[in-house]
């Protein structure tokens, strides 16, 4: 995007080459004729590396000359995918390198290949981690993110026979070339045990907790560098270790395994992203994990401000914790503990410094996703941070009722106890109170937040919600992503573009224009046919370029409406079969996605969405009008194949429930047109390209709430529509299960009787709009002028815009 002068390229070329090559001697310790691919790529990444360390020393200097306040990211998720392509691209690197390495006889396209995702995340949450810190390096703010360095990441997914298996993900296997690690930077975390109090002269009360096991978390670090190479921050990583690493006096008497124990426990809380908290020990384990990283977060981010201040008091004037999600929101109270019973801070101003530096975030509404915990597991696990929230409660519910807030119905719905079905505490409403600021992550989901969850909290602190609509960073979902489209921009516009989104605006002038819709659907081209050979080598099924793409790839649950998807593909198929004269927009249904190990109905969609896809990519009749696949092991990588090459975006959740949604902006950007309900973000990309441009269906959020409170009995919807009594009747019959007819019982009868995401209410609305979709499509000008206006007008969403916001409305740090 910012070639260098051609003499400068080749001395830029020749450093690098003479790097790698040093790397490889060196530090992989293989002579060339002996290097495998994997060796060259250690050998790369180092090298490439190595350019990133100056600025990064130069940022951290930086940071404490000018005294600046810091920003840190508390996620237990960071979905960041590979890094080599996106730390060449920052840098400006990316052309030298390949240059670099063909003069060693290395193709750098292998090499990016090679590399495993970091998927230290689910989905949208840890992505968006991930793209924020790309965001806060660009715009050089002193940032640091801060989480789990798990061993095993997000389970690798596998299709047997259509059904999702999983398996242990091991991106470590062969080392991280990315990262530092500091085995010298450790903090000790506490567990069980008791708690000391004692009067001191003052007559107050101090509390000593003496902790019954103690865990050693150990710093990795991985550097972020920002557009440019100008900033880079540091994404600090925690592993968990046991004190000891071995019993010795166990080992010796022959108890070799038994010796191992502790570290195998301790080991055990940075072990895998996301244990299964279905049984009591895998929720004591996630409230482990949490408490394990908020904990050594804290007092790391406490030492370096007392390095750089000198002065607890002035925390809150130098610092601004954001908390993502209540993940981390245990850091409310290990905050006021070490505040108050490590650093002597009075407790009123302990709680002013904690409420003026933490900001929380909501993600969602769903309420199996809003975390509590049993108050006794928390009482036997951190005793002195129960004690903690009750205080925080009394002093909360004392206020209340000083102001005048008397409704026992009101207090309970506040309190952070949730007294019904066993005491619980409630870990949003702990995030909430111990925030000066909460937002939501679209302009809906903002709203829904102050009418539901927090409703009675808005009412109480109605300044304290805000709304921060979510982004993405454009250097990976656009830039690295689709190099076809980013060489059309930079010709047509000026690679401007990449240094200030804004000017996307200017393809506007271009979207009538022939000759560039013509440029611009072979962009496209380009990368639907390097889409069509993944699917191919992936799936073995061949698909037409020419075909509309239509790409629904996320998470699969059941509020994200897959199940909508593959119902309307059972009656296209019906229909093409019906109608063998009529004529159809050949279509090809990607879909794409990990169902959570025990989402037992999701693992169905999955596998009906590959016994529909076996049945009709058979069958002649459909004269390859339709295709479905579904691609396997989903992940940022293949987001990043999928995403430039789809022309339509299925957005499709129940409206209400998706928070926000962020592929939704990345297809847009890459001038997918949307298909969508007005759910989180849909509703704010409608307003930026326009009703014409988009095609958008069903209920909305209100109507979901009306229709909700009369019944998901689903029965008058399907009578109503033939073509989904229809498809339902092919389903249930085992049209598509000829192995075992009986698979879809169950799932059609909860559709049928149970309908809570309203599939069957908006299946026709949905079946319309497709066919408004297949008749711009049919037109292929219309069509290209569409997706040219969508990439034009969603500069908006680019996270550095996000992140201006935080950084002005919430951290208070100039940008
Ligand atoms: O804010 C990032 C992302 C949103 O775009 C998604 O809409 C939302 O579902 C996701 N939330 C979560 C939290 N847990 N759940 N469910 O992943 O956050």
């Amino acid at each position: 995007a910012f070639d260098p002068p051609k003499a400068a390229h080749k001395a830029v070329v020749a450093a690098l080459r003479d790097d790698v090559q040093r790397r490889l001697t060196y530090t992989v310790g293989k002579d060339n004729a002996d290097a495998s691919p994997r060796d060259w790529f250690v050998a790369t990444a180092l090298a490439t590396r190595d350019r990133l360390v100056p600025s990064w020393l130069a940022s951290t200097k930086r940071n404490y000359q000018e005294d600046r306040r810091r920003v840190y990211y508390l996620s237990l998720e960071f979905l960041i995918g590979r890094l080599l392509i996106d730390t060449l691209t920052n840098l400006g690197l990316t052309q030298a390198m390949r240059d670099a390495l063909a003069e060693l006889g290395v193709d750098l396209d292998m090499l990016r290949a090679l590399e495993p995702d970091a998927a230290l995340g689910n989905g949208g949450l840890g992505r968006l981690a991930a793209c924020f810190m790309d965001s806060m390096a660009t715009l050089e703010i002193a940032a640091m993110g801060y989480g789990i360095r798990y061993d095993h990441g997000l389970f690798r997914q596998t299709l047997k026979d259509g059904w999702q298996h999983e398996y242990p993900e091991d991106w470590l296997s062969f080392g991280n070339s990315w990262q530092f690690p500091r085995p010298e930077i450790t903090y000790d975390v506490g567990f069980f045990g008791h708690v000391e109090s004692s009067r001191l002269a003052d007559g107050m009360l101090a509390h000593v907790w003496r902790p019954g096991e103690t865990i050693v978390a150990v710093a990795y670090d991985t550097p972020v560098v920002g557009w440019r190479g100008k900033h880079v921050n540091t994404l600090r990583l925690w592993s968990a270790r046991a004190p000891d690493a071995l019993r010795l006096d166990a080992f010796n008497q022959g108890d070799h395994v038994g010796a191992q124990s502790e570290q195998a426990r301790a080991e055990a809380i940075s072990k895998v992203l996301y244990p299964s908290d279905s049984t009591p020990a895998g929720q004591e384990l996630r409230l482990r994990q949490e408490y394990f990283f908020a904990s050594a977060s804290l007092q790391d981010l406490i030492r370096r401000h007392l390095r750089q201040t000198g002065d607890i008091h002035k925390l809150a004037d130098k610092v601004a914790i954001q908390l993502n999600d209540t993940h981390p929101a245990i850091g409310v109270a290990e905050l006021m503990r070490l505040l108050v019973d490590v650093h002597g801070v009075e407790w009123k101003e302990a709680w002013r410094i904690t409420q003026a530096t933490f900001s929380y975030t909501n993600h969602t509404l769903l309420p199996e996703a809003l975390e509590t915990w049993p108050v006794q597991l928390m009482e036997r696990l951190l005793p002195r941070h129960m004690q903690i929230i009750y205080l925080i409660n009394a002093m909360h519910l004392d206020c209340l009722r000083a102001k005048g807030e008397s409704d026992p119905a009101t207090l309970s719905s506040v309190s952070l106890i949730d007294e019904r079905n066993g005491r619980h505490v409630r870990m949003g409403h702990l995030a909430f109170l111990g925030s000066h600021k909460v937002n939501g992550v679209s302009a809906l989901h903002s709203a829904l937040v102050k009418e539901t969850v927090f409703k009675d909290f808005h009412r109480l602190y109605p300044d304290r919600i805000v709304n921060k609509t979510n982004g993405v960073t454009f250097r990976r979902w656009l830039l690295e992503a689709n190099p076809p489209l980013s060489r059309l921009l930079a010709d047509t516009i000026g690679a401007g573009v990449f240094d200030e989104p804004e000017r996307l605006i200017e393809l506007e002038k271009f979207a009538d224009d022939v000759e560039f819709q013509s440029r611009f659907a072979a962009a496209k081209r380009e990368n639907k046919t390097r889409l069509a050979t993944t699917v191919f080598e992936r799936v073995g099924v061949r698909v037409d370029p020419a075909a509309l793409f239509d790409a629904q790839i996320k998470r699969i649950h059941e509020y994200k409406r897959q199940l909508l998807n593959v119902l309307e593909a059972v009656a296209l198929y019906q229909d093409i079969v019906a109608q063998p004269a009529r004529e159809f927009a050949p279509r090809v249904k990607i879909f794409a996605g990990k169902a959570a190990a025990s989402y037992h109905q999701a693992k169905l969609i999955i596998k009906l969405a590959n016994d529909v896809a076996k049945v009709v990519n058979a069958d002649p009749a459909t004269r390859e009008l339709l295709k479905i696949v579904f691609l396997p092991n989903y992940n940022v990588s293949l987001a990043e194949t999928i995403i430039p090459a789809a022309d339509l975006s299925e957005q499709i959740s129940t409206a209400g429930m998706e928070a926000s949604g962020t592929g939704n902006m990345k297809f847009a950007l890459n001038g997918a047109l949307t298909i969508g309900t007005l759910d989180g973000a849909n509703v704010e990309i409608r307003e930026r390209v326009g009703d014409d441009n988009i095609f958008i269906f069903g209920l909305t959020a209100q109507e979901v709430e009306q229709s909700r409170s009369k019944g998901i009995d689903a029965r008058e919807a399907i009578a109503a529509s033939p073509r989904l009594s229809e498809a339902l009747r092919a389903i249930a019959a085992g049209v598509f299960s000829p192995d075992d007819p009986h698979r879809y019982a169950q799932l059609v009868d909860t559709l049928t009787y149970y309908d809570h995401f309203l599939v069957a209410k908006d299946f026709d609305a949905y079946w319309e709009a497709q066919r408004r979709v297949d008749a711009r499509w049919r037109d292929q000008k219309a069509w290209r002028r569409s997706s040219i206006l969508n990439t034009a007008r969603v500069a908006w969403f680019s996270s550095d815009r996000t992140i201006r916001e935080y950084a002005q409305e919430i951290w208070n740090v100039a940008v």
